[in-house]
């Protein structure tokens, strides 16, 4: 018997399909393995609208100090210009919704919050140890190429995970998904496979706009774009130096990123229960005092974050964050720690401890610290106690 060449073609074709299939059905099974809540897949080209929109981003300079999303531009813009073999990728997510808002500390004044995704282990870790796991057995199984990014990678993981389905980005520009609301861990696995394509998500957030109204900076100038420059979690967690004065008071006592957008969705509602490899959060950084935070030296700070996010900013520019919140409490039990402070060897932490006693000390008490401290060598320390009226 003779086959005809379109019958050979159409055999291969039902071969292809069928392994595309395989592959696809197995790192679905990998995923759910390994704790994921959600797997799905797209295709390089399923973002053409991401290079305007981030030269748009970056021209309006709402990535401030963080010229390392500028100096990737070109790589982040498209997948296949970080990896020009790339023929599918795998979009994960993991819920790490917490079990209570997290906007009720704020009415704890001697407490610090610290945003939900840090009070884990680093999820950078996390994520990345799986999808290590699944990479090896993908690979062995597909003999592909593999490789897998989570955050810190130029990838635009939001975008992606759009269009492979598992969300949409929502007007406080993060994923949101019918399932999990806005409490998702993202990464991505990139691979020369050919796998099956899911269909894109689409914006559920209609009229809504409790993200934008529960922002305490103002820092989304539009729906669906951020300031970074206002954002709480890019002031205290990439920003170095001192903070704008004028948003100090704002950020109340967040120390470490900040959840109100995320937590102000009312999708997180329909959030499914929790996997049982879900992240666990530390009991101490639920809610940790004030005053004790004052009291980190390097030594202490790397000791209790060991293991945790917090620990990448370093203690001097995470004390530059308590000491806001220090003196936003309005406690003046904090006046003693902050004293301390005001004769930090970092400029940053001299600076803020100045800022705080200045709202928690007497107008009298802070004139007679000021003619004990002044001269300061410190430019910038100098500009605190200018600020402060009395330099
Ligand atoms: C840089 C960065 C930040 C910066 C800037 C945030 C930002 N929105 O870009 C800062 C430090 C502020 C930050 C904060 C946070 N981050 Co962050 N961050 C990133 C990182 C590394 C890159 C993001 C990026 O590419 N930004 C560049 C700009 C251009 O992207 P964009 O905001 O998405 O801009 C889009 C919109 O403007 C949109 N757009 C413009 N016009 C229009 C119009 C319409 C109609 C639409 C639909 C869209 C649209 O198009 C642009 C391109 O997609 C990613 C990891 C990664 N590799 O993707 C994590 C990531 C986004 N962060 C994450 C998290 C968890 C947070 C915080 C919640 C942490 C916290 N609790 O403090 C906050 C949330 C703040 C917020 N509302 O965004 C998660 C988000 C998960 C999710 N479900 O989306 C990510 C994906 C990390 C991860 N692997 O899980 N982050």
């Amino acid at each position: 018997m003779r086959i005809s060449t379109s019958e050979a073609a159409s055999g291969d074709d039902d071969r292809q399909l069928r392994r595309r299939q395989k592959l696809t059905a197995f790192i679905r099974e990998e995923a759910t393995a390994q704790g994921f809540d959600l797997c799905r897949v797209t295709g390089p080209d399923s973002i053409p609208q991401v290079p305007a929109r981030l030269e748009t981003f970056l021209q309006d300079g709402h990535h401030g100090t963080m010229a390392w999303l500028a100096e990737t531009q070109a790589r982040r813009s498209s997948p296949k210009a970080l990896w020009s073999d790339v023929r599918s990728i795998v979009m994960f997510g993991l819920n790490y919704g917490p079990d209570e808002d997290p906007r009720l500390l704020q009415g704890k004044s001697d407490r610090a919050a610290i945003s939900v995704y840090a009070r884990n282990r680093d999820y950078h870790d996390v994520i990345k140890g799986r999808l290590k796991e699944i990479a090896t057995r993908f690979a062995a199984r597909a003999g592909e190429d593999v490789k897998v990014f989570v955050d810190t990678a130029p990838v635009m993981e939001k975008p992606l995970a759009e269009a492979a389905g598992l969300g949409w980005q929502g007007k406080h520009t993060n994923l949101v998904s019918r399932s999990h609301g806005s409490w998702l861990f993202l990464g991505s696995l990139f691979t020369t496979a050919d796998l099956t394509q899911d269909e894109p998500e689409t914006d559920h957030c209609g009229s809504c706009r409790a993200c934008l109204d529960a922002c305490p900076t103002a820092a989304f100038p539009a729906p669906y774009r951020l300031d970074a420059r206002r954002c709480i979690s890019y002031l205290t967690i990439e920003h170095k130096g001192p903070i704008d004065a004028a948003l100090r008071p704002l950020i109340g006592n967040r120390i470490y990123g900040c959840d109100d957008c995320l937590a102000a969705c009312p999708w997180n509602k329909f959030a499914a229960s929790a996997s049982e490899m879900k992240l666990r959060p530390r009991e101490d950084l639920m809610e940790p005092s004030i005053a004790f935070l004052l009291t980190l030296d390097d030594g202490s700070f790397r000791a209790f974050f060991s293991g945790s996010p917090v620990k990448r900013i370093g203690r001097d520019r995470f004390v530059r964050n308590v000491l806001i919140a220090a003196g936003n409490s309005g406690d003046a039990g904090l006046i003693g720690p902050c004293l301390h402070l005001a004769d930090d060897a970092s400029p940053v932490v001299r600076g803020m401890a100045i800022w705080a006693l200045r709202r928690l000390m007497l107008p009298e008490e802070f004139e007679r610290l000021a003619a004990a401290r002044l001269p300061e060598d410190d430019p910038e320390v100098e500009e605190e106690w200018r600020m402060a009226g009395v330099a």
